[in-house]
């Protein structure tokens, strides 16, 4: 009798045990089902961009004269933000930031955007320029081609980007840039400089999730250079890119950057390590010129030239002061050879 009451009771305690491993497998697979959903949602893309991967389009740039015609694109392209991370961003070329245009003052530009979106508008919006914005940045429709004129008349370093609604979620996404716009007059600074190079800063919020964007921080924030002459490295805002393919100087040069903040949302505190800021041309205008700064801030869509001098061989990282951005990203580094 005994014995089999105690049967009776380890058959019992096996079954309760069976029963709460049972249940704990389901707790288990639905917390791993709404793991699953939490990375799909970040990482879903918008359907008519699924299984699109445009390569990059060299801009096409023509001088007749003091007209300038330039041809670009509004295209998805692929770029890997971080190792292993890589993020269906709306650009202008398939960079992001897009690419560096150069003109002179006084210029007339003729811009052409071909929009190879299949479905959304997207437009451009110079910073550089005057022109009423509902018509000279108006909108181009999906596989559409639009043509603006506009005259380049003040000389500085500006910002390019897409200004179709919502302009966070197409700046955030990718477009943006940088245009030149070379003083006339050049700076007082120019007979001085031995090595040119633009730096642009951009963050990266969750992939176009208008509320990270809108209320959380910063994914990445990060660090890229175009070329402005044959031979120098042209990179995407990802983080690292300046590690790993740095700019050069030789011990003595005087070196001049083109810097610019894209933003969207932070500012940068942009700084060189090891040096002072000899020269500053805030937004790049010869008018406004400043002498020795440790700092230039840059607000968001804010531009300056900087010149500083490598007087020593070693590696000159810059930053932007902002500490928590650096841990993001935002680092870069000058290799000086004597
Ligand atoms: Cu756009």
């Amino acid at each position: 009798m005994l014995f089999k009451r105690r049967v009776s009771f380890i058959i019992r305690l096996l079954l309760i045990v069976f029963v709460l491993a049972a249940c704990n497998t389901e707790t288990m697979e639905e917390e791993q089902s709404v793991n699953a959903q939490a990375d799909e949602s970040k990482t879903e893309v918008i359907a008519p961009h699924q299984d699109l991967n445009q390569e990059p389009v060299a801009p096409e740039i023509k001088r007749d004269g003091k007209d300038v015609y330039i041809k670009m694109t509004a295209q998805i392209t692929d770029i890997e933000i971080e190792d292993d991370y890589s993020y269906k961003a709306w650009t202008f070329n398939g960079e992001a930031p897009g690419p560096v245009l150069v003109v002179n003052e006084g210029d007339t530009i003729h811009f052409t955007l071909e929009n190879q979106d299949p479905s959304i508008p997207h437009s451009v919006d110079f910073h550089a320029v005057h022109t009423a914005p509902d018509t000279g940045f108006a909108d181009v429709a999906p596989n559409e081609v639009g043509t603006f004129v506009y005259k380049a008349s003040s000389p500085g370093v500006f910002m390019y980007h897409c200004g179709t609604d919502p302009v966070l979620s197409h700046i955030a996404n990718g477009m943006h840039g940088v245009i030149i716009v070379q003083p006339e007059d050049g700076y007082p600074t120019d007979h001085e400089i031995n090595e040119e190079y633009v730096i642009i800063q951009n963050e990266w919020y969750k992939y176009n999730d208008i509320n990270d964007m809108t209320n959380e921080e910063p994914s990445q924030v990060v660090f890229s250079t175009k070329a402005l002459h044959e031979g120098q490295p042209n990179t995407d805002g990802t983080v690292g890119a300046l590690i790993n393919e740095p700019l050069h100087a030789k011990a003595g040069d005087k070196v001049r950057l083109y810097v610019a903040n894209m933003g969207p949302n932070e500012q940068s505190s942009f700084h060189v390590i090891g040096t002072i800021f000899e020269d500053v041309y805030i937004d790049g205008h010869p008018a406004n010129h400043n002498q020795g700064m440790q700092t230039v801030g840059l607000p968001a869509s804010g531009g300056a030239i900087v010149e500083f001098t490598l007087k020593k061989s070693g590696d000159y990282k810059f930053v932007t002061h902002q500490f928590n951005h650096v841990q993001k990203g935002a680092a870069g580094k000058i290799v000086v050879e004597d």
